[in-house]
């Protein structure tokens, strides 16, 4: 249904663009309850194991806030229970619920959804993730869902959303520790059932190391080639791809300490490069061969999102998350960002960046009864940073 104006829009927009167009926060939340045992929480209680948003904060966010733009988080294995096996077959229940969330914050909030799949390129046991669970497209595991079975999750899972401009497609949350040509055959046979599908909004494609942008150019678990020498072969016959980063500023880029040590800039730099020297490959459409590599003949650069990164309760952490930020509005590659972590069912606890920082939810407090990081982080970081000229209707895309 979008495909004639977006095709229009798409080859005619060569010019850099010169700002940020989406920008927002995670909704976590549609992935907990799962940690313990194998199976514990599947397929879980809505409101109790798991849930998607709190829509009086999404209010919040889109009214007084004014940003446009929310990653909404699911478990593959709820949406395809492990006794179906990964595919086309789906639980309708838990597919109504998260609709009903991505539905009000693009139908109803006039945001953008990024739809993502929290499952590390993993599938058939969340119990310990980021670890547990068969690598998707892994021959040589007899458990794994195989690659042609994803592709053909995302083709339903887009057909679904074909008719809503305003979702993106996030491919996968931080794929780690396994062959980077296997995230690059996993994506490009997730693009191509998407695109087969006629879905022809905004996709997002992680690369491997948790798809770091400080790594994204050097080796990274078992000594894995790196993202750049893989990621560069993505073809979309839409050309309407993008690159999904993830960059958290403290020591070890896990978001796991209260302090900000690692500046943006310089950490992101090698990708910047790699991002204005790499342009995004077109094939004709309908794509029907993978990883083809035509001849680039119309040049648009890569672009990225950084659609998780965060930064603890603290002085240097405000500043590290303004330099980040400023860094992103000033590179022209770069267009959106989304931090880590607001959602319904934190309570007190903080999902990043030290004990007492609280999550990002409106409303709530962290583990010390204070009020959490919206009024913290959000406020003295984020709020100054948010542009007035977001993207504010149109399918989702580069431009
Ligand atoms: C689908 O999800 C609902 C809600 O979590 C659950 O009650 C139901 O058992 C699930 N069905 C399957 C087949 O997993
Ligand atoms: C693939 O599966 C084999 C057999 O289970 C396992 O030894 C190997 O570590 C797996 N590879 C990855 C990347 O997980
Ligand atoms: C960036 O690339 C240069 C040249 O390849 C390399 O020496 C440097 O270590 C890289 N920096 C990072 C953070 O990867
Ligand atoms: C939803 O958010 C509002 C606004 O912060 C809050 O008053 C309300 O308690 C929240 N509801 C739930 C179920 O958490
Ligand atoms: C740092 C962080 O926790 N980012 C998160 C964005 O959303 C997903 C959903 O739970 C998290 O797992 C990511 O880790």
């Amino acid at each position: 249904m979008f495909l004639a104006p977006l095709l229009t829009l798409l080859t005619s927009s060569t010019v850099a663009l010169a700002k940020i167009l989406y920008a927002g926060v995670n909704e976590s939340g549609g992935e907990f309850g799962v940690f313990g045992v194998k199976g514990q929480g599947l397929p879980g209680r809505f409101g109790v194991d798991y849930a998607f948003i709190n829509k009086s904060t999404i209010d919040i966010f889109v009214d007084q806030e004014k940003i446009n733009f929310f990653r909404v988080t699911f478990l593959m294995e709820r949406m395809a229970p492990l006794e179906f096996g990964l595919g086309a077959r789906f639980n309708e229940t838990y597919f109504s619920e998260y609709a009903d969330a991505v539905n009000y914050i693009t139908l109803t909030k006039g945001a953008y959804a990024l739809i993502d799949p929290h499952n590390y390129m993993r599938y058939n046991d969340p119990s310990s993730q980021p670890f547990s669970g068969s690598v998707i497209g892994n021959t040589t595991d007899p458990t794994a869902a195989t690659t042609l079975q994803f592709g053909q999750f995302w083709g339903e899972l887009a057909r679904r959303f074909i008719s809503n401009p305003k979702v993106v497609f996030g491919i996968n949350n931080e794929p780690h520790d396994m062959p980077t040509q296997l995230i690059l055959l996993n994506n490009q046979v997730a693009i191509d059932h998407i695109r087969a599908a006629g879905a022809p909004q905004l996709i997002l494609a992680p690369g491997n190391g948790f798809t770091g942008g400080h790594s994204w150019t050097q080796t990274t678990g078992a000594n894995d080639a790196p993202s750049s020498q893989f990621l560069n072969k993505l073809v979309d016959p839409l050309r309407n791809t993008a690159i999904d980063i993830h960059e958290y500023l403290d020591i070890d880029f896990s978001g796991s300490h209260d302090e900000c040590m690692q500046p943006a800039p310089s950490n992101l730099a090698n990708l910047t490069i790699w991002l204005q020297e790499n342009h995004l490959k077109q094939v004709s459409f309908p794509a029907s061969k993978f990883l083809l590599n035509p001849t680039n003949n119309i040049h648009i650069p890569n672009r990225a999102v950084i659609s998780e990164f965060g930064g603890g309760n603290n002085e240097n952490c405000f500043q590290f998350i303004d330099t980040m930020l400023d860094y992103l509005a000033t590179n022209d590659v770069y267009i959106g960002w989304s931090i880590w972590a607001a959602g319904p069912i934190w309570g007190t606890s903080a999902p990043c960046c030290g004990a007492d920082t609280g999550s990002l939810e409106p409303g709530q407090l962290n583990d010390l009864g204070q009020p959490d990081a919206f009024t913290t982080v959000w406020a003295n970081a984020v709020r100054p940073n948010i542009p007035k000229n977001l993207k504010r209707s149109g399918v989702s895309s580069l431009s």
